[in-house]
C-alpha cells in the first residue's frame, strides 16, 4: 500500500488530509475552528498553523493539537505558502482561522477529491454571502468576473480561503503571490487544465478583526489576477506553439 492510498482502495480518508491556515492574532477564534476540525474529522486530520501572532494564538493552537510553525508577519500569502508546502499528506485543505468557513463541509471537499477533482474551491458568493461586508462582497464578485474573463472559464469566487488540493498540484506549480495567493491558487490550476470544481458554501461572520485592508488588499488582489492570468495565458500559447509541427514559413 502506498502512502497515497491510506485506506487501501485509493479513496482518501481524513487520515490523508492536512488542514492548514495562516493565523495572525486569532486567539478568540482559533479554539472554535480547531475544535470544529477535530469533531468533523474525528481527530484524524492533521492541522498546521503558520502563526505570526502576539496574542497567544500559538499556545491555544498547540493545546488543540495543531502543529504550529512560527513566522514573522509577512502577509497572508507568505504564511499560506508555508502552510500548504509543509504537510506530506496527499490532500491539503486551506481555511482561515476566523470561524468564517464551514468546517462541517470538510467531508464534501474530501468527497470531491475522491471523485477525481484536483482542486475543490468553496464558493461563498453563490449563496449570497450576506455576512460578508458589502464592500468586500462587491469586490469579490468583481474579482471573479475579471478572472473569469481573463481565463475564459466562469469562476464564481476566486478569493475564497477554503479549498482542498491534491498535493501534486501544490508541488507542480511555482507560487508567486502574497495577498493575491488565494486567486493564484485557483487560476494557475484552471489554466493548466487541472480538474477544478467550485462547491457553494455558507460564510459566517468573522470572530475578531480582519487582518487585511479592503482597499490596499483589493488592489493587490486585482494586480495578482491580471499578472497571473496573463502569464498563464502566455505560457499556454507557447505550449500550443511548441506542439504545432514546424512549418517552413514559421
Ligand atoms: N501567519 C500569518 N497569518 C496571516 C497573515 N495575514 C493574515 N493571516 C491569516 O490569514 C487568514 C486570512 O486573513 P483574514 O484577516 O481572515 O482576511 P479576510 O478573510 O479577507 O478578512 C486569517 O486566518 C489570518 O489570521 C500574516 O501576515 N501572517
Ligand atoms: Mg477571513
Amino acid at each position: 500500500m502506498s502512502d497515497e492510498e491510506a485506506s487501501g482502495d485509493g479513496t482518501y480518508t481524513f487520515a490523508d488530509v492536512s488542514v492548514v491556515m495562516g493565523t495572525y492574532n486569532e486567539a478568540e477564534a482559533v479554539g472554535t475552528v480547531l475544535k470544529d476540525i477535530k469533531r468533523v474529522t474525528d481527530g484524524q486530520a492533521e492541522v498546521v498553523c503558520v502563526d505570526s501572532s502576539s496574542d497567544g494564538t500559538a499556545e491555544v493552537a498547540r493545546e488543540h493539537g495543531a502543529r504550529v510553525i512560527e513566522q514573522e508577519p509577512q502577509g497572508y500569502g507568505v504564511a499560506v505558502q508555508t502552510a500548504i508546502t509543509t504537510p506530506d499528506r496527499p490532500v491539503i485543505v486551506t481555511t482561515d482561522c476566523d470561524d468564517t468557513y464551514p468546517m462541517e463541509r470538510l467531508p464534501d471537499f474530501l468527497d470531491a477529491i475522491n471523485d477525481g477533482y484536483d482542486v475543490v474551491s468553496g464558493d461563498r458568493l453563490s449563496s449570497g454571502a450576506e455576512t460578508m461586508p458589502a464592500f468586500n462582497r462587491f469586490g469579490n464578485h468583481a474579482f471573479a468576473w475579471l478572472a473569469s474573463a481573463l481565463v475564459g472559464e466562469r469562476l464564481h469566487d476566486t478569493t475564497t480561503g477554503m479549498r482542498a488540493y491534491r498535493r501534486e498540484v501544490i508541488e507542480a506549480i511555482e507560487w508567486t503571490e502574497n495577498t493575491g495567493l488565494s486567486a493564484e491558487l485557483l487560476l494557475r490550476p484552471v489554466v493548466r487544465g487541472y480538474r477544478v470544481t467550485e462547491i457553494p458554501i455558507d460564510y459566517r461572520e468573522r470572530i475578531g478583526e480582519t487582518t487585511l485592508s479592503p482597499l490596499s488588499g483589493g488592489a493587490a488582489i486585482a494586480k495578482s489576477i491580471l499578472k497571473v492570468s496573463l502569464a498563464e495565458r502566455a505560457d499556454d500559447r507557447s505550449v500550443e506553439r511548441a506542439k504545432r509541427p514546424n512549418r517552413a514559413a514559421d
